[in-house]
Order: structure tokens, then sequence, then C-alpha cells
């Protein structure tokens, strides 16, 4: 009787692992890559997945088979164990070299992402804003004050100071392929998370902080419609990407999401901004939004 549980853990664990083995085809494995860095990323996750995994698989094995051949007997008596100096110092080493490997490895992915000073000189800067619970994102304006296009690059001191003529939106944030965004995080209130899966990027925002970010989309996922004045909706819903809050923020968290828009190329995405731009510059005076995460009155095209 005593073994018979062994043998359930056990059943209980191959089952966990096939369902484990299996979801990467069955689409339960992580979203579409569509980052400079995201392949980087992605392999730092296999190299530490195979160390844990088969770690866990050996002494998941070996626990099994001790519950088995060592089950409750009556007839057996309990030994004396006083350790093993040398067995001790194998695993310390062994799990120190490890963690030692995963360190170095990581160090030149975590400094590309993250280090302000190797981050690329931008094609756009945006600031974002977080706040309970929607996502405040704020464009530098595509005209200038004759009309002509204007410089899409700001300077870290426009994330402090809004200019008038800047472009918002509320949960959409807007690139197109191959331009490098600098993004400037802030929060208004708590702690948030800017978690974007499929650009393998987060980052906390902390209040009184202003924190770069940068990332560079290699696929585009929609594409402006001028005469109906909205972005078109990629027909395959995997492409829709999604913006999360990451940390636990507060009630209505679970709804703090967003959503990524890459547009093709640079006419395309400064067709919507100019567009958005009119759009926000004539409109009549502000509707209340009915609810948080609800966009404005400008916004209700989309
Ligand atoms: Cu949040």
């Amino acid at each position: 009787m005593q073994k018979l549980w062994s043998v359930f853990f056990g059943l209980v664990l191959t089952a966990i692992f096939a369902l484990c083995a299996v979801s990467p085809w069955v689409g339960w494995w992580l979203p579409q890559n569509v980052s400079s860095y995201g392949g980087d990323v992605d392999a730092l996750f296999y190299i530490i997945l195979a160390i844990t995994g088969v770690t866990f698989v050996i002494t998941e094995v070996l626990l099994v088979w001790f519950m088995y051949q060592y089950a409750y007997n009556p007839q057996r008596k309990a030994r004396y164990v006083e350790g093993n100096h040398r067995l001790e110092l194998v695993w310390t080493v062994a799990t120190a070299a490890v963690l030692l490997y995963v360190a170095f490895t990581q160090v030149n992915v975590w400094e590309n992402i993250k280090y302000q000073g190797r981050m690329p000189e931008p094609s756009l800067t945006v600031q974002v804003t977080g706040r309970q619970w929607e996502w405040h994102i704020r464009y530098p304006t595509p005209l200038d004050v004759f009309d002509q296009p204007a410089s899409l690059e700001k300077p870290m001191a426009w994330a402090e100071a809004p200019e008038i003529d800047d472009v918002r939106t509320s949960n959409e944030l807007h690139t197109w392929v191959g331009a490098k965004v600098r993004i400037y995080l802030k929060t208004e209130d708590v702690i948030h998370s800017f978690g974007l899966p499929n650009l393998r990027l987060m980052q906390d925002a902390l209040p009184g902080k202003t924190i770069p970010m940068w990332f560079k989309a290699t696929a585009a996922n929609t594409q402006w419609n001028e005469a109906a004045g909205r972005c078109e909706e990629p027909a395959d819903a995997s492409r829709r990407w999604e913006i999360a809050c990451k940390e636990l923020c507060g009630g209505g968290h679970y709804r703090m999401r967003g959503r990524l828009y890459v547009h093709p190329n640079e006419d395309d995405f400064r067709a919507w901004l100019t567009y958005r731009l009119k759009a926000q510059s004539s409109h009549e005076p502000e509707k209340t939004p009915s609810a948080a995460g609800t966009p404005v009155a400008s916004n209700t095209k989309e």
C-alpha cells in the first residue's frame, strides 16, 4: 500500500512533464518574437530551461525511486547518517559553477537591452506614463510650425516638459518596422510594469523616476487606412500584440492593457501620427471618459 503513493506521485509528475513537452506544438509557448534582441533573450531562456529542466527531471526520478524503494516497512530500522563533506562540497561547487556560467552568459544581452550608454540613437522618442489603470502615451509632433516633417527624436528633458503640439494616445503604442524607439517611462501613482511580451521587453515604472528603455520591431501588424481614419487590424488574432501591466497595481490591474501597432514604414507611421495631431487640435471640447481606459473623444474613431 505504501508503495502505491510513490506510483501515484510518479504518474502525476509524468503527466506534468508530458504537458510541458507538448506545449510548444499546441500554442502554449512563447508569443511571436518581433524584437531585434528577442532571439538573444529566448536563447537565454532555453539555456536556463535546459539546465533547470534536466536537474528537475533527475531529482524527481530519484525522489520517486527512493519513495518506492524505501516505503515504510516496520521490519526496517532507520540508519543514522552523519553527512558527507565531500559530497556536499561537490554539489555546492557545481551549483556555483552553473550560476556563474549563467551570470556571464546573460551579461552582454542585459547590457544591450538595459544600459543607457548602449542604447542606439533613437529614430522615434515616446513618453509613456502608467496610472491606475491605463497607459498614457505621448509622441513628438510630426509637423513643425511650417507644416514640414519634424524630427521624431527628443532629448530626455522632453519627458519632463510636455509640449503643446505633442500627440497623445491611450493604451496604443505605435511605431514602424526598423525604428529604434526610445521610451521614457514614468508613473503617476503606484509601481506599474510596462510589459511588451512580443518584444521580450519589460520595465518597472517607479514613482518619481523617468526610466529609459528601447526596442526595434522587426515585423509589422498594421497599416494606416487614411480613408477610414483608422489602423487596419491584423486578420490573424495572434498578430494583435499586447501591452500588459506586469505589476499588480490595484483592483483594475487586469484591465491595464494596451496594444502595440507596428506600421510597415516611417511614412505610414507619420500619416497616422499626422491624422491624430489634426484630430486632437480640431476636436470639440473633450467629453469625460466613461471609464478609465476608455479613449477620450479624439480616439473614438478607433
Ligand atoms: Cu499597473
